[in-house]
């Protein structure tokens, strides 16, 4: 019905167009251009080299763990003292000029990464690590965790399985990169200690690296078995392929913390109640290491 008349209105924009182009053409073009590489630039610096230099550029902590776990009240706390959580969740929150407050001023400062913990804004997170561990500048990772809610199966699930990714990276660096779990809101009545908590990881660790491991064989059409009997402890090589996370092999035994080159360790505290002496201890050995 509209045809002719949308085609007659694009007939006229177009001769309309065509003079402007005819008119000022090349200032007009130049101008475009312009805004187009002052566009890119910015969404580079913002999306890109921010993190990047961020992370690779001073001594860095990076705060991880799933939506909700208290991870930028944790920030704010360590940052500015505060409780309050006014801080987006949806973005990276940066510190580059972060103190532990039981070092000496003389120290050099910490950067500190908040991350967002939903899924698809996972990226970050593991690009962030990446960068920072290729840079040597990684000091540990702060694996926030609601310790509150964690005996409900899908929020343990939901845990386990991001940790277990992190720990993939983590695994890649001879050494490891030292994991902080985090076991926050201690205070409420249902969170389950850190030596339960520990405990409950690493059995949906296990569960996780055995469906992973199958789906893997699932897709590998031409391997009938996970590529893991043959003592590829630390297989960096085929990172894409290979998800066994630990000691290889079906037989060794279920998944244990102590099996990772990653130092992995569990500690209770709260940001709510100011009780987190225990991770600022962690992060004060790692600070000088
Ligand atoms: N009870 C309790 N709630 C907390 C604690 N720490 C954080 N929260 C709350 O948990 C919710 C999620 O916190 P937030 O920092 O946004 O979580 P994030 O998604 O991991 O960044 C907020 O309502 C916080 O006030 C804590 O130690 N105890
Ligand atoms: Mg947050």
């Amino acid at each position: 019905m509209s045809t002719p008349a949308e085609m007659g209105k694009s007939g006229v924009l177009k001769t309309h167009e065509a003079t402007s182009t005819s008119g000022y053409g090349l200032p007009v073009y130049i101008l475009g251009l312009a805004f187009l590489i002052i566009t890119v630039y910015f969404a580079y610096e913002l999306l890109y080299r921010r993190t990047k230099g961020v992370a690779a550029g001073g001594p860095t902590f990076i705060i991880a763990g799933p939506s909700g776990a208290g991870k930028t009240a944790l920030f704010t706390l360590l940052r500015y003292g505060e409780k309050s959580t006014t801080l987006p969740s949806v973005e990276q929150n940066i510190s580059t000029t972060f103190r532990l407050p039981n070092l000496p001023d003389t120290a050099k400062p910490f950067v500190l990464i908040d991350t967002p913990g939903h899924q698809k804004l996972r990226h970050g997170m593991f690009s962030a690590l990446q960068i920072a561990q290729t840079a040597r500048t990684i000091h540990g990772v702060l694996y926030v965790v609601d310790a509150s809610a964690i005996s409900r199966p899908e929020r343990l699930r939901e845990a386990a399985e991001y940790l277990y990714d992190i720990l993939r990276i983590t695994e890649r660096v001879r050494g490891g990169t030292d994991v902080l779990v985090a076991a926050n809101k201690s205070e409420l009545f249902t969170a389950v200690p850190a030596k339960r908590l520990r405990t409950l990881l690493e059995v949906e660790l296990d569960k996780i690296r055995e469906s992973r491991a199958k789906s893997v064989d699932k897709v590998g059409a031409g391997g009938d078995k996970h590529d893991g009997d043959d003592g590829d402890e630390d297989d960096s090589a085929v990172v894409g392929g290979n998800l066994w996370l630990g000691r290889g092999g079906e037989k060794e035994g279920p998944f244990k913390f102590e099996d990772l080159e990653t130092e992995v360790t569990v500690v209770d505290g709260s940001v709510d109640n100011d009780k987190i002496d225990g991770w600022l201890g962690w992060m004060e050995e790692r600070a000088v290491n």
